[in-house]
């Protein structure tokens, strides 16, 4: 069966947990006008801030009458949980928490997220109608290699897993050989972890001289947490046979399982039966029709803890039109290419750092290890890709390996529009990483600008 058979088998019987995926549209705008006023009503009687903004613009939980009516409420941000830390946003009684998590914020003092019992359930529902959207079901022994902790990756896929009647390996990230002598042994059919990490645990693998595809019984990867490309889905795919998805979500929405791709591949359906998101222009704040690119803006219909109205995740997606052929009602969101700060201006050029990789992994001797640093000579900025190639490669002589040097660099400058500094390195020298990777160092700033765990 080929794979594209395989994924076209996968959710069939449809699981329970799936029902709301399916709802007729007209159903799914009522509930989520209801859930709407509900959540408008909790959140300006008991979160100070957001009353005073309500007030200030003179908007009113009554004045919810429709869906377009969110456009009155204002919006929230990384900062204000910063602003109000620890605390302030919540909007129930502490007795009712159940449980905290953190995500690091850009200063020192990380966000944090309370969640109730209903919070919780809301969540693990995300999570396992993402892993039935994955194929994932019992009897799957399924390895949860996502950081356990603060961070929402581990407990949030392991609720997930368990919920729909999987065997959940709780091996949390790092410990490679463990990762990889458990997977073998006890023939984990689902691996959960940042693209990179599994990247990592591939490359490891190999020089143990373990064949993914020969001595592995995985057949799905739940991967999420950080950008990644079609074309790294495409190589992690072809070095292991396994049905890579891609899962996405942050701390402060609920953690994985807001939003997953389905079999047609066409972007990655959210939850929004309790995550109603939008799409708006970053710069007016105005919202953006179902198509247009823009900020994602999510607001947790049927949180209590720390509900979120209208919370800017720094994201750039666009809402997916028409219907999807595998039949679910609720929207999908175009996979996230770029947060828009991980943006870089190089020249006076804007950058994301998924162009860069698409551009490096459509060369075959690539592998899928890069680094990018970004400096200054004098008043000009520069852009330097560290890559990997094979062995292979590595061993051929200097005119092949300038050769090759020269169409790398032009596959990307086709991209980006600015010509790099491509350096060849042998495999295994590149930083790896056990969670989120950072692959871009920029000297400008002396500060590292993306985010890890
Ligand atoms: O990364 C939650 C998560 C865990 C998602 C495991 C998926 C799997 P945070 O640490 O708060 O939460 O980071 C959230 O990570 O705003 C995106 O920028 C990025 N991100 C998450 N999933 C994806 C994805 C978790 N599938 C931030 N593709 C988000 C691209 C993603 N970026």
């Amino acid at each position: 069966m080929s794979l594209y058979e395989y994924a076209h088998d996968l959710d069939t019987p449809v699981h329970p947990v799936s029902a709301p995926d399916y709802m007729p549209v007209e159903e799914l705008r009522a509930l989520q006008l209801h859930r709407l006023q509900g959540l408008v009503r909790r959140v300006y009687d008991h979160v100070p801030l957001t009353r005073a903004r309500m007030d200030e613009r003179g908007v009113r939980p009554e004045h919810i009458q429709t869906l377009k009516d969110i456009a009155l409420l204002p919006f929230m941000m990384k900062t204000d949980l910063r602003d109000t830390y620890p605390f302030g946003l919540f909007a129930c009684p502490m007795n009712d928490i159940v449980r905290f998590h953190c995500s690091s914020g850009t200063t020192g003092k990380p966000i944090v997220i309370g969640n109730t019992q209903n919070d919780i359930r809301v969540w693990q529902n995300g999570c396992m109608r993402a892993l039935a959207l994955c194929g994932v079901r019992s009897p799957d022994i399924m390895q949860v290699a996502y950081g356990y902790g603060l961070f929402t990756g581990g407990l949030g896929l392991h609720y997930g897993g368990e919920g729909l009647g999987c065997a959940v390996l709780p091996i949390s990230g790092g410990n490679t050989d463990r990762q990889l002598m458990l997977m073998r042994d006890m023939g984990t059919t689902v691996i959960a972890c940042t693209p990179s990490y599994f990247l990592h645990l591939i490359d490891e693998g190999m020089k143990k001289g373990i064949d993914f595809k020969r001595d592995m019984q995985i057949r799905h990867g739940v991967f999420g947490a950080e950008p990644w490309t079609e074309e790294m889905r495409a190589k992690i795919e072809s070095l292991t046979g396994i049905f890579a998805h891609d899962i996405y979500g942050l701390t402060e929405i609920a953690g994985p399982g807001v939003a997953n791709d389905c079999r047609c591949r066409r972007g990655l359906h959210v939850f929004e039966d309790h995550f109603y998101p939008e799409i708006v222009d970053p710069e007016t704040l105005e919202p953006l029709p179902d198509g247009e690119q823009g900020e994602l803006v999510f607001t947790t219909l049927t949180r209590t803890g720390t509900p979120m109205l209208r919370y800017r995740t720094r994201d750039i997606s666009r809402l997916l039109t028409g219907a999807c052929p595998c039949g679910r009602t609720i929207r999908a969101i175009e996979r996230i290419h770029a947060r828009s700060d991980d943006m870089l201006i190089i020249r006076g050029v804007n950058v994301f750092p998924s162009q860069i990789e698409a551009g490096l992994l459509s060369i075959d001797s690539v592998l899928p290890h890069y680094q990018i640093v970004v400096g200054k000579e004098g008043d000009l900025d520069t852009i330097e890709i560290k890559v990997e190639v094979t062995r292979e490669t590595f061993s051929d002589d200097i005119k092949t390996l300038e050769r090759l040097r020269q169409r790398i660099g032009q596959a990307v400058q086709r991209i980006i529009n600015l010509s790099p500094h491509i350096t060849l390195v042998e495999p295994h020298t590149l930083p790896r990483s056990e969670g989120k990777l950072q692959r871009v160092t920029d000297l400008r700033n002396r500060a590292v600008s993306s985010k890890g765990v």
